[in-house]
């Protein structure tokens, strides 16, 4: 272990560690009964509490940079495997534990609620997802689908309920969504952007048709969200990927409540990690909308983002993914400076800034996990 986070482990009191990695490999029998994750270092992370190593998980996790994954989806499309809730289990398992990360997240899309929106949605080979309804007029916003969650994605409550009995009864299950704003990029947008110029154009030309279409996703969220934590997942995580393109004050009169009402009307005791990119210039007004942990893209210093959103909530990230294309040196020498701008606090997961690349080198991202395992405290016998 550094010198200087021997110094900065006063918070890691724990000498048990709270994950013994020998039992990784070990299906839970009775996973949800036990309820092993409570003590997770995962969930203790997220509410602050010291924990004996710093957690890791990935987002995109489980996704084309996995030869196993790949292998899958050379059979199904995306959005089959998405609707097969055996397969979107197994992918979400084998991801945990071919890794060794302390977290795994349900296989699944933000932007499936889309869909089941009834505007029509397809994942065009390397166009990335097309709307074909896009939302531009109140009229649009009308239209929308009333979604049932148990009609219409009860195929990812199925996925976590499978997950959940497979996974190692240690390991905690994050559940997500898009956060309105993303999600409403997408519906506006018909698919990805750059400049998100229909997006912000709605929302400055026609605020009554922005609010209404925000409302809309706000009750589709909640309800969707609260519906994977009965199903059994144990956090959430808020995805509102491009919403560092938003000016401050237009994040707090266009964004801020709604994203506050999601957060508020999810059932307590559930963690939530509230992620975004690049919003070093939006963290203390997300922090406001809430959360439990915030989410770091790698441009902002996490030490700095840290005191900014405050010592009582937790963090996670920041690493930039296009590290993990360097080699291991580099790689355990840039986590390294991650868990170093830590500090060993408690509430740091450790994380990308953002998914991991579809190019990434599989051993690569292994190599990152135990690298932080290692350098973030996990003893060699654990
Ligand atoms: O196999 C393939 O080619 C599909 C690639 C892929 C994968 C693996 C897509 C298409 N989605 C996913 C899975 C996925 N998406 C997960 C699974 C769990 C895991 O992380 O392991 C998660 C959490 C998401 C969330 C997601 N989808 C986000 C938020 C995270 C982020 O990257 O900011 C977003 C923006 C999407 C939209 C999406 N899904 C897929 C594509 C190509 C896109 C568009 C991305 C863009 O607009 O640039």
């Amino acid at each position: 272990m550094l010198g200087w986070l021997t110094v900065a482990c006063w918070t890691r009191k724990l000498p048990e560690p709270e994950f013994d990695k020998s039992k990784n490999a070990t299906k839970a029998v009775s996973g949800s009964q036990r309820a092993l994750w409570r003590d997770s270092v995962f969930i203790k992370a997220c509410k602050c509490q010291p924990v004996s190593y710093t957690p890791v998980w990935l987002m995109r996790q489980a996704g084309r940079f996995m030869p196993e994954y790949r292998h899958i989806r050379a059979k199904v499309g995306f959005l089959e495997l998405c609707k097969s809730p055996d397969l979107a289990a197994e992918v979400t398992v084998m991801a945990q534990e071919k890794l060794g990360v302390d977290a795994a997240i349900i296989f699944a899309d933000i932007l499936l609620p889309l869909e089941a929106m009834g505007v029509g949605l397809e994942y065009a080979k390397g166009d990335g997802p097309v709307i074909f309804n896009p939302v531009h007029l109140p009229a649009d916003v009308a239209r929308l689908a009333h979604v049932e969650i148990e009609d219409s994605l009860g195929f990812v409550l199925k996925a976590i309920t499978i997950a959940r009995s497979q996974l190692n009864a240690r390991i905690p299950l994050i559940g997500f969504a898009g956060a309105p704003f993303t999600l409403a990029s997408y519906l506006i947008e018909g698919g990805s952007a750059r400049h998100f110029d229909k997006t912000k154009s709605l929302m400055y030309t026609n605020p009554e048709c922005w609010h209404a279409l925000m409302e809309r996703l706000v009750d589709v969220t909640t309800r969707y969200l609260n519906a994977q934590i009965a199903a059994g997942v144990q956090a959430i995580q808020l995805f509102d990927s491009w919403v560092g393109c938003l000016a401050q004050e237009d994040y707090k009169e266009f964004v801020l409540p709604y994203t506050k009402q999601v957060i508020t009307t999810l059932n307590q005791g559930v963690p939530v990690i509230h992620f975004g990119t690049p919003t070093a210039h939006l963290l203390e007004l997300m922090r406001q909308a809430g959360g439990d942990v915030i989410g770091l893209d790698w441009r902002c210093n996490l030490d700095e983002a840290w005191r900014r959103v405050g010592y009582d909530v937790a963090v996670q990230g920041n690493l930039d993914p296009v590290v993990l294309l360097a080699e291991p040196a580099v790689i355990k020498k840039q986590a390294a400076r991650v868990l170093q701008q830590a500090q060993g606090r408690p509430g740091h997961i450790f994380n990308l800034g953002h998914g991991v690349l579809p190019n990434t080198p599989f051993d690569h991202v292994r190599f990152l996990v135990e690298s932080v395992h290692e350098l973030g405290g996990q003893s060699s016998d654990a």
